[in-house]
Parts: C-alpha cells; structure tokens; sequence
C-alpha cells in the first residue's frame, strides 16, 4: 500500500498547486492589465516548431509501437493444450466473487470472468504489488484470461476501472500454493 500512499500524497499536492494558481489569480493577478499582443505574437513564432515536434514524436512513437504489427498469439499450442484450473470470477458494485480463490503454482489458470452490474477491470496484483495479468469484466460477456503463476503467496486483485462511489474498496486475494 506504500506505493499508493505516495500516489495518494502526490495527487494532493498537484491539486493543492492548482488550486493555489486559482486563488493566486482570483485574488489580484487578474487586476493586473498586460498588453497581450507581444505574449500572443511571440506564442505565435513558437507555435509552428512545437508542432514539429510533437508530429516528429507522434511518427517515432508510432514507428516504434505499430512496427510489430500484427502481434502474435500469446498462447502456443503447447499452452492451451495443457490441464486448467477454471475459475470463475463475478464482478458486482462492490466486490469480486472468486471461485475457487487458490490455485497451484506451475498449473496455467483460466479466469472466467463477468460482472453482474457495470463494468469493471479484473487485475491480479503479485505480492510486491505489480500487476501480472488484467482484463475486462462486462456484463454479459465470459472474458477468459489465461496466467500461470510462478511464484507461490497471496496475489491481491483490485479493480481497475473505475465503477463508482466504492469502487477503491473493490479488492478480493488469490492464494496461489506450491506445485
Ligand atoms: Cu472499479
């Protein structure tokens, strides 16, 4: 939970910063007339290179991120081939329904995943709380996600997309033992 603690602070801060410009120019700074065409004619003179950039970045980013297209299967045959352990996940305002929630290590797992009401994101979270495997919860829809966990301990899942008022307090765990 550290890490989201220091989201939490961070967040704070930026907003307090925004809300000090506001104040900032809502208590004098607006009183103080400026002649605003040499700011927008120099704005101007920039304007054209900063769009060279940005188009020069979007084509690089682009180049970089489409060139594998189209990408290849995750599973191999191999994979999909071998014993599953199927577990069924339910989504629902606010909490996550994981039968069964412990599975082997080594054994690849097929999630079956839904929701009863809205949206939601399905994401397993490792025991240093980084993020292994996600998809979509809809209602209506059997999204299966297939992982294979490595490592034994207690996985946490978190929603992942936002689905109202409680949606921070929607997390469930998988215990995941050894082979
Ligand atoms: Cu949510």
């Amino acid at each position: 939970m550290v890490v989201q603690n220091v989201v939490w602070a961070v967040s704070i801060i930026l907003m307090a910063a925004v809300v000090g410009v506001f104040v900032w120019v809502a208590d004098g700074a607006s009183r103080h007339v400026v002649d605003h065409a040499p700011l927008t004619a120099a704005a101007y003179r920039l304007r054209p290179w900063l769009f060279l950039i940005l188009a020069l970045a979007m084509v690089g980013a682009n180049w970089r991120t489409l060139i594998e297209l189209p990408y290849r299967a995750v599973a191999s045959a191999r994979v999909l081939a071998a014993p599953v352990q199927r577990v069924q996940v339910v989504g629902e305002q606010w909490d996550w329904r994981i039968t069964p929630n412990q599975v082997k290590a080594g054994t690849p797992v097929a999630f079956h995943v839904t929701s009863r009401d809205v949206n939601h994101g399905f994401a397993i979270y490792d025991p240093s709380l980084r993020i292994v495997a996600e998809t979509q919860a809809m209602p209506g829809f059997d999204n299966v996600l297939r992982y294979t966990f490595e490592q034994p301990g207690i996985y946490q899942v978190m929603c992942l997309e936002y689905c109202g008022l409680l949606h921070h307090v929607m997390r469930a765990t998988i215990t995941v033992v050894p082979r």
